[in-house]
């Protein structure tokens, strides 16, 4: 299939192919392979220069306990999330399923187990989505760096590539989601014959949706460890780890607050995206304590505030301005205002020229009063303190009778 016709095509589905998605906002992306074993991130092998025989010894140790991936879907479903994205075989190489293309995988190997297939029984059991993270990037196959420079090897390392993801969208039933990660070291989509791999997994999953990895645009851009909107009108998802490392990392203390990951939900919904925040389970599939309670909390936030997070959402750039207080969401003829710092019995917001007809605590739905004029908007009566104790963040929720639209400028001056 030729580029064009394959654009047209996919751009004619991708709405419908995509409306769940947008909707789901929040998902949990899951790491896991060989690498938990060494506890020492997902790249070990290659930053101590592991070598290939010496790193393969892993594959015969690796003893998780039974269905681990039950206990993420059920923390995931707990915690707000409506899809999963796992890594079916990371950069070493190692299949997490049972594949044709190669031994080096969990059937052949410890734990003698379909890795994937236990996954896809979760996310079902808990009603999640699915989707399979696939490294292109392989440092364990022989053709993985040799494909760049030798045309036999690129076709094997290809017809590997593409057999790999032929079985994950045959073998494992409806697939939503297929997340392509580094495409090294071919420099095109050409060169990965992009078009024709992705074209047979939409011809086996037709709803599924690509991420913009295998060196084409696909369905959505994937800023990694920022939150970044693309341009208007293009899906973007931010992939975070918890602390710095996608793999097991015990030894990596930098945990983000569940306040810190409620200000990245309400980044992403600002900028009508989604947050894929990830988990990487020790060698028996434990996933670590601090996400589990991170990720327990969070589950209360979200669910009393899911009206403001989940379903269709505006863009709130060149439309609302930031204030100390707090920021932005918009659905429709309402504004949420995620109130980060309490201000106490009275709240001001300036600029804001949509009138206010109605005015709430989103979780709670108190009533509260307000008086607006052109330029200010004072609500009082308010909670003495902040009344969200999970995050330290409360929404108040702003009914308009039209578009919520603020306009404050640098550079006003009140004049009366
Ligand atoms: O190198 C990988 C990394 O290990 C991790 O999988 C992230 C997740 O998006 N992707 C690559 C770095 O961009």
């Amino acid at each position: 299939m030729e580029l064009n016709e394959y654009l047209q095509q996919t751009a004619a589905t991708r709405a419908e192919r995509m409306q769940w998605w947008h909707d789901a906002r929040f998902g949990m992306f899951v790491h896991w392979g060989l690498y938990a074993q060494l506890g020492r991130h997902e790249w070990v092998m290659n930053r101590e220069r592991i070598p290939v025989a010496e790193y393969e010894k892993l594959a015969e140790t690796w003893q998780p306990k039974e269905r681990p991936a039950r206990e993420w879907a059920r923390l995931a479903k707990q915690a707000g999330m409506k899809y999963m994205v796992m890594t079916t075989k990371h950069h070493e190489g190692f299949c997490l399923w049972d594949t044709q293309q190669t031994d080096y995988n969990a059937v052949k190997h410890t734990p003698h187990r379909d890795l994937v297939r236990e996954y896809v029984e979760a996310c079902r059991e808990f009603g999640l989505k699915i989707g399979f993270y696939y490294s292109l990037m392989d440092w364990h196959h022989p053709d993985g760096a040799l494909c760049a420079t030798d045309e036999a090897a690129r076709r094997r390392f290809l017809d590997f590539t593409q057999g790999c993801v032929r079985e994950l969208c045959s073998n494992y039933g409806k697939i939503d989601i297929l997340w392509y990660d580094v495409a090294w070291p071919l420099k095109s989509a050409d060169k990965w014959e992009s078009v024709k791999m992705n074209a047979m997994a939409r011809q086996l999953q037709p709803h599924i949706i690509i991420d913009n990895r295998s060196w084409l645009d696909e369905d959505f851009g994937t800023p990694e460890e920022h939150v970044t909107a693309e341009k208007e009108g293009r899906a973007w998802e931010a992939c975070m780890t918890f602390n710095g490392s996608w793999g097991y990392m015990p030894i990596s203390p930098d945990w983000r607050s569940t306040r810190e990951v409620v200000h990245l939900l309400n980044t992403v919904t600002a900028g009508s995206g989604n947050l894929l925040l990830n988990i990487g389970p020790a060698p028996d599939g434990s996933v670590p304590p601090e996400a589990v309670e991170r990720l327990t909390a969070l589950g209360q936030w979200t669910a009393q505030n899911q009206e403001a997070l989940y379903g269709q959402v505006e863009r709130t750039q060149g439309r609302m301005e930031w204030l100390p207080t707090g920021s932005w969401t918009i659905k429709g003829n309402t504004a949420y205002f995620w109130c980060t710092r309490w201000p106490g019995e009275t709240l001001v917001i300036g600029g804001l020229r949509s009138k206010v007809v109605k005015a709430s605590l989103l979780t709670s739905g108190a009533p509260l009063a307000f008086e607006q004029t052109e330029n200010r908007l004072v609500l009082t009566g308010l909670p003495a303190a902040q009344p969200d104790a999970i995050a330290g963040v409360t929404i108040l929720k702003l009914e308009c009778d039209s578009a919520p639209r603020q306009a404050l400028g640098t550079g006003y001056v009140v004049l009366e």
